[in-house]
């Protein structure tokens, strides 16, 4: 050692400091390198992801600068290294059985984690797992060796401020470009891969630590009285089933197919192309639409807000609103009890429960939120077969992803809960390159509009598909098939360019056209009966639970939702959009301004009794947002007992290995198994599959 020359600048605090930041800066660089997989595709997220550390590493280790007794400074800097080191470290260990970044509720909670962990965390180390710690005996060894000297000068508090300030602007610039590159990152919070990805661990805990706080002190002060409130709105509010359909699909499957971003104006469309040929956008969903089989709803609303998909989730699972800020899942969909459909199904009917969806588990927090919801099986990402090829920003392509499930989907038993979130019909709507390319693209000076109609019809053909699986299989005669909408695909801001392709005048678009253009398809298919067709009801996604539950024959009456079901004569006719918006069959209150629906003009001065009436549906659309926010940021369904349902440990839920587990629970069954591949002679059924490219179906297309 004694030849080893150690510059002098590591003689000074600052340079002490300034080696300790490069330090966590490399350690945080090797695990988002050779550990974390975050999804990083461009230049733009590489820069960020190289500079993601060093704000919060500056900004940390200099409260020791400010300390002025030399050793406690110093002891100071390490102890913070120290920790930072420890926080990253956990991190990785934690990613490499979880594939999921630590919260602070599973700190909290770390003893049940630690029951999962402890027989495997050795298991979890590797050789290389030295780099984050072994700097830690050379520092040691350098100071006692004196090969460091401690230095003596405290630091100017003017400095440590300019070290302090520096760290808040390198963050700012961080934020910024973070912001631009994935605008709504902190309001919407996606997933955790996106905070860490985009801010790095430190400022992900932080964000992580505020937000749990705030939605701690929420729940802390709610009391069981808050739920007299609400369990009288829900009596009030219940609209009794109709006899006519009750019960209909009692015993069936459900199989919910998440149709990403469609638009009901979808529904029926036809694009010109530019030889003035028309192509139809959505051929399969149509003509489900327009089936006797099927009960379709025309005047249905989203209602999410900056949730979006996870907002439909918890509307069309548990009838309750998203939040009107941020992410619902991911604030309370990890704490809260709930009384969702799955868990319902399960308790009153027997049924198993299952999600499948081709991206991260971890986006929208949805690995943890389903654990809450009593499902039983959620086969992300992990389970599939995803590559470059087949995918994009968001995960497995709809038709791959459909076809995969069938290997899981038939060893579920029957009668079960499912839901198929698809993603290609997702925003960019970036143009097919590969033997997908086809379906005409429309001419409007915005390409996310022209996109929009091919990736819509991929979905549409990969939804045929899995049709004719689940006909193929024998699952179809068994099921009820809900297809839905999730939210708009073409926002606010573009729909003047959309206009023309409508067959409206843009110059005269207003925010009456805007509110319309909220509408999406809402289709339940129940293969054998002949009463449904398209029915004129104003509702939302709100209204969707209760009316399958119906459906199956469940009465949503002790339950505490906040919908109706659509089809029964008591429905009231008013869909709440998140932020007090509203359509009903004669008013639309879009953005603060009023409208008669007949002649889509603003009603500068209602009568006294077109007053009473709008006041009327208004206060209930308050009534009804006022309730499920109380419901969901209080957690009232704690307090709530007439449900008749136990409550649900979310501890006896895991996603690992769960397709063995289906296996099992199938060898375990044996004859007694229900799922479809026992039923089909212990064969499987996915040769049945067929799955072809657009160009494959057309191949006049092709020249
Ligand atoms: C992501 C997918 C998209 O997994 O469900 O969610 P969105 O961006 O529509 O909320
Ligand atoms: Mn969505």
């Amino acid at each position: 050692m004694k030849n080893v020359k150690i510059p002098n600048l590591l003689n000074t605090r600052l340079g002490f400091f300034g080696l300790l930041t490069i330090l966590l800066w490399a350690k945080n660089i090797f695990a988002y390198f050779t550990e974390f997989n975050l999804g990083v595709d461009s230049p733009i997220q590489y820069f960020i992801l190289l500079i993601n550390p060093i704000a919060t590493t500056l900004f940390l280790l200099s409260i020791a600068l400010y300390v002025r007794r030399t050793k406690a400074s110093y002891f100071t800097m390490l102890f913070i290294y120290f920790l930072v080191t420890v926080l990253l470290f956990a991190n990785v260990a934690y990613y490499r059985e979880f594939t999921d970044f630590i919260t602070i509720n599973t700190i909290l909670g770390a003893g049940k984690v630690a029951g999962g962990l402890a027989g495997s965390t050795l298991e979890l180390l590797k050789v290389s797992d030295i780099f984050y710690f072994i700097d830690f005996v050379i520092i040691a060894i350098a100071l006692v060796m004196k090969k460091i000297k401690l230095d003596d000068r405290p630091i100017r508090a003017r400095t440590a401020l300019a070290v302090t300030a520096l760290a808040v602007m390198v963050f700012s610039g961080n934020l910024f470009l973070a912001e631009t590159d994935r605008s709504g990152l902190l309001t919407r919070t996606f997933s955790r891969d996106y905070l860490v990805k985009y801010l790095g661990i430190n400022a992900y805990t932080a964000y992580d630590a505020v937000q749990t706080y705030q939605t701690t002190q929420v729940r802390a002060e709610a009391s069981p009285n808050d739920m007299d409130e609400v369990e009288d709105y829900v009596d009030d509010h219940y609209a009794e089933p109709n006899d006519e359909y009750y019960g209909m699909a009692e015993g069936k499957n459900v199989i919910y197919i998440h149709l990403e971003s469609v638009q009901q104006f979808l529904v029926d469309y036809e694009l010109e192309d530019e030889n003035g040929e028309k192509h139809e956008v959505m051929p399969f969903i149509n003509s489900l639409f327009h089936d006797d089989s099927t009960f379709s709803f025309d005047n249905f609303f989203h209602q999410v807000a900056a949730g979006k998909t996870s907002d439909a989730e918890t509307l069309m699972d548990n009838s309750l609103f998203g939040l009107n800020q941020g992410s619902f899942f991911t604030q309370f969909g990890g704490k809260n009890t709930f009384e969702s459909a799955p868990n319902i199904l399960k308790q009153t009917k027997d049924y198993d429960s299952a999600v499948f969806h081709g991206n991260e588990g971890n986006f929208w927090n949805r690995n943890e939120v389903y654990k809450h919801f009593g499902y039983d099986y959620f086969f992300d990402a992990n389970y599939y077969d995803v590559n470059d090829e087949n995918s994009f920003q968001y995960g497995l392509h709809d038709k791959p992803f459909f076809e995969q499930s069938a290997q899981y989907l038939e060893h579920l038993q029957q009668p079960f809960y499912s839901k198929f979130i698809a993603v290609s019909n997702h925003y960019p709507y970036s143009e097919f390159t590969n033997d997908e390319a086809g379906f005409p693209l429309a001419d409007t000076p915005d390409n996310t509009i022209n996109g929009y109609f091919a990736t819509a019809n991929y979905l549409d053909t990969a939804v045929e598909e899995f049709f004719d699986y689940l006909k193929e299989s024998g699952l179809y005669d068994n099921s009820v098939i809900v297809l839905y909408g999730d939210h708009y695909g073409i926002s606010d801001g573009r729909n003047e360019n959309l206009a023309e392709l409508l067959g409206k005048d843009s110059s005269e678009w207003d925010n009456y056209d805007n509110a319309q253009m909220q509408r999406v398809p809402y289709m339940i298919h129940v293969p054998g009966q002949d009463k449904g067709g398209v029915d004129h009801t104003y509702g939302g996604e709100v209204d969707a639970m209760p009316t399958l539950l119906h459906l199956l024959g469940v009465d949503t009456k002790n339950y505490i939702q906040m919908g109706q079901d659509l089809l029964s004569d008591e429905h009231q006719e008013v869909a709440a959009m998140r932020d007090g918006s509203f359509v009903s069959p004669d008013y639309t209150n879009y953005s603060g301004t009023l409208y008669d629906n007949e002649s889509g003009e603003p009603i500068e001065s209602p009568t006294e009794e077109q007053q009473a009436t709008v006041k009327e549906l208004q206060d209930a659309v308050n009534k009804q947002l006022e309730t499920s926010d109380k419901v969901t940021q209080g957690d009232l369904l704690r307090f709530h007992s007439g449900s008749g349902l136990n409550p649900i440990d979310p501890n006896d839920y895991d996603y690992k290995d769960i397709d063995k587990r289906l296996l099992k629970k199938e060898e375990d069954l044996g004859d007694e198994s229900t799922s479809i591949y026992s039923e089909n002679g212990d064969e499987s059924t996915e040769d049945e599959y067929e799955s072809k490219s657009y160009q494959e179906y057309h191949p006049e297309a092709k020249e």
